[in-house]
């Protein structure tokens, strides 16, 4: 196995955590290399489910696991996925698992603004998880962020603390809230830093140095290609760039080791918060799909809107994110459809449009087009060949593969490590 990109080609909650881990039985290390602790990866391994937010997937099977500077840190969400993983019987220690020393700290005033800011915005909310993410990346672009590195210097932090406070206290007095108490910041600071320290390095060259030694690295995005920052529905979006270049300058490593990007795609649609969303059902089959699909958030439970396949949207963010090959998940949920749908194109004031057009207002407008294929009555949950799937199930791959122009490399068809077949 080369180097793999996992990225997500939809808004996340594509089925990784499962893809992932069985990639990760593979690899020598596994490096998250953007956004938080508001990914939600569940892996199934036997009888056990692990639910990971912020650690690697590669964690659960032992595998070098590192948090790439491209991710925002929240210490205290680390300590706890730590200890609650290492109470399902799950090794981590500063051999298997290391944490980027320049990574930016998501500190609980980012988790206040992201909650005052959300409870302000009524009905145009973005939906957010809650948990900083999107004030964290605000610091670190505005040059003001504590990182990780700086829990060694905690004694020094006053000019940091100045920059800030000076931000984030006219923030807070807009909406009636307290400055930030210091001396509070700097006692948990001070609590946390050692439990973080233990992993802290230059991941980089850690990273140079297995890579040099010949180590297969698989790279795990989180969320999905419609949440980037610049190619998403924005502003519904999460605040990192998820597209698959991100691995390279999240993680210290050049393009060249990004590899094989692997989009997970999921054999329908999903959206979890506000925003545009052309397929969207509020009707009997989109709660047919999620309800089949267990469709609720892995971090908030909150439940997702469902719709049908969008050829459109994935045909793009596998443009974007140059994707090689892409695993197509949950195919199961659409067992015992009579027909099932699929977008080929939108319309527009008139227009047929193949792409989603960048405003909102007209990314909020867009009508679908779609084409009707029949269903197939027999279950497709547990295949692991082609032999075992339908028919029509095929054709619906097929037909998937033609219109977003990429090749299907892998099928998964329940959430067992096993169940998946290998097309290529
Ligand atoms: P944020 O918190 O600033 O990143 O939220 C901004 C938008 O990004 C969406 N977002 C997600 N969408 C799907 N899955 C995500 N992770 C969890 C999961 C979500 C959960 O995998 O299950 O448990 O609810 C995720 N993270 C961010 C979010 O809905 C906003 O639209
Ligand atoms: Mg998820």
């Amino acid at each position: 196995m080369a180097n793999v990109t996992v990225i997500g080609a939809q808004w996340g909650d594509e089925g990784k955590g499962k893809i992932v881990d069985w990639l990760a039985s593979r690899a020598d290390a596994v490096v998250r290399f953007q956004g938080g602790h508001n990914a939600g990866h569940t892996l199934v391994v036997g009888d056990q489910t692990y639910k990971l937010s912020l650690l690697p997937s590669g964690i659960v099977t032992g595998t070098l696991s590192i948090i790439g500077n491209g991710v925002v840190l929240d210490p205290w969400a680390l300590k706890a996925e730590v200890e609650k993983l290492r109470g399902q019987g799950v090794e981590i220690n500063d051999d298997n698992f290391a944490v980027a020393d320049n990574c930016p700290l998501i500190l609980p005033v980012h988790r206040e603004l992201d909650g005052l800011r959300e409870a302000a915005a009524g009905s145009g909310k973005i939906g957010t998880t809650g948990r900083g993410i999107g004030p964290a990346y605000e610091d670190k672009v505005g040059r003001r962020a504590i990182r990780v590195c700086d829990l060694a210097h905690l004694d020094s932090l006053e000019p940091q603390l100045d920059r800030l406070c000076a931000h984030h206290d006219a923030l807070r007095a807009g909406f009636g809230e307290k400055p930030v108490d210091r001396d509070d910041l700097i006692r948990e600071l001070k609590e946390i830093a050692p439990f973080v320290l233990q992993f802290a390095q230059p991941v980089w060259k850690r990273l140079k140095k297995v890579r040099k030694a010949g180590a297969r690295i698989l790279f795990e995005g989180a969320q999905g290609v419609l949440l980037d920052i610049d190619h998403g529905t924005y502003p519904f979006v999460t605040s990192s760039n998820t597209v698959s270049g991100t691995a390279a300058s999240g993680s210290g490593l050049g393009p060249a080791a990004t590899g094989f990007v692997l989009g997970i795609v999921k054999a329908y649609t999903t959206r979890v918060g506000s925003g545009p969303f052309p397929t969207e059902l509020d009707d009997e089959d989109g709660r047919m799909l999620g309800e089949r699909g267990h469709e609720f958030g892995t971090v908030t439970g909150r439940q997702r809107r469902c719709g049908w396949f969008d050829a459109v949207l994935v045909r793009q963010t596998c443009a974007i994110s140059g994707v090689t090959g892409i695993a197509l998940t949950k195919l199961d949920v659409l067992d015992g459809f009579e027909t099932v749908k699929i977008c080929t194109g939108y319309r527009l004031g008139g227009k047929v449009y193949d792409y989603l057009p960048s405003h909102a207002a007209d990314q909020a407008a867009v009508e679908p087009i779609y084409e009707e294929m029949d269903g197939w009555r027999e279950t497709t949950a547990g295949a692991r060949s082609w032999a075992d799937l339908p028919a029509q199930a095929i054709k619906y791959i097929q037909r998937v593969q033609e219109l977003i122009e990429t090749p299907v490399a892998l099928v998964s068809t329940s959430p067992e490590r096993d169940d998946t077949i290998l097309v290529r």
